[in-house]
């Protein structure tokens, strides 16, 4: 990747490579599956097909450590992205890969989360099915002591109800109905604060984010740091992108049980249908 990056406005480099993902066109499918971890990423590639029988399949790993990788499932080109975690890094995936890729494009993102209530639990394929809200901490209530919530929450964005009928059933398809739940998703901005765990060391005002999230959004299941992010997006992409997001339980935060990463892999290692 040269290191020469023109227009600050959306930087890329003379042979029009992203400043973050360092992608130019031709290097990235219009069907991305977002996942948050490199080993993720390279277990699910196992399932594509490079462009020629016994050609590799393309794979970039950006100086950002985003790892794209591109080649064949069934016959149709798919990008499978490790787009680390939080918002600002979904953000970079996204806008990056959308500059780069012509025509409409599909993103979905398989993740993991934790599971706010049975049934769910370890292992459960949690589907954002209605969509997303967003829990951010608001230092001001740090700032100000006046009385103000130190969490917002936002309003639902939806997902893409025909992406959705298909990971339903594609899940569904790989481990049974009921490996999967339904419901809203909460993405917070931090795996700690605003996803309610305490600890003595800072001052988080945060035991009862949980409790007060679960009375004001009786659908909603899962707690996780992404997919509100990728939803808002693609409701902001004047049309040009359809997304849709599920995630694997890791935490029960009703019971404190965390997964194991062998358990993750295990439930990893499908592709949903097109
Ligand atoms: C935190 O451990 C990370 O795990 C979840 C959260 O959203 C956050 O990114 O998703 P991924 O496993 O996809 O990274
Ligand atoms: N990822 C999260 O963001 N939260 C969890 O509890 C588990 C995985």
């Amino acid at each position: 990747q040269s290191s020469d990056f023109a227009n600050a406005n959306f930087p890329v480099d003379q042979e029009g490579r992203t400043l973050h993902l360092g992608c130019k066109r031709g290097e990235v499918a219009n069907r991305i599956l977002s996942v948050g971890s490199m080993d993720r990423a390279l277990m699910i590639a196992d399932q594509l097909q490079g462009a020629e029988p016994g050609a590799p399949l393309f794979q970039h790993l950006s100086g950002r450590g985003f790892l794209t990788i591109t080649g064949l499932y069934q016959g149709t080109p798919v990008s499978i992205i490790t787009t680390l975690m939080g918002m600002p890094n979904m953000d970079f995936v996204v806008r990056e890969a959308r500059a780069v890729v012509e025509g409409q494009m599909a993103v979905i993102r398989l993740g993991t989360c934790g599971a706010l209530r049975p049934p769910a639990k370890l292992g459960s394929f949690m589907v954002a099915s209605p969509g997303a809200v967003c829990v951010r901490r608001d230092p001001d209530a740090w700032t100000f002591d006046d009385g103000r919530p130190h969490y917002t929450v936002s309003a639902p964005v939806p997902a893409d109800p025909q992406l959705v009928q298909l990971l339903v059933a594609a899940c569904t398809e790989h481990g049974g109905a009921d490996s999967v739940v339904q419901g809203l998703d909460a993405t917070a901005d931090s795996f700690y604060s605003s996803q309610g765990r305490t600890g003595g060391h800072f001052e988080d005002v945060n035991e009862a984010v949980i409790e007060q999230l679960m009375a004001a959004h009786p659908q909603l299941v899962s707690l996780e740091m992404e997919t509100f992010h990728l939803l808002d997006l693609a409701r902001c992409s004047r049309g040009g992108i359809k997304a849709a997001a599920f995630c694997i339980a890791a935490a029960e935060r009703y019971s404190n049980r965390f997964i194991s990463k062998e358990q993750i892999q295990l439930c990893v290692p499908f592709f949903p249908g097109s």
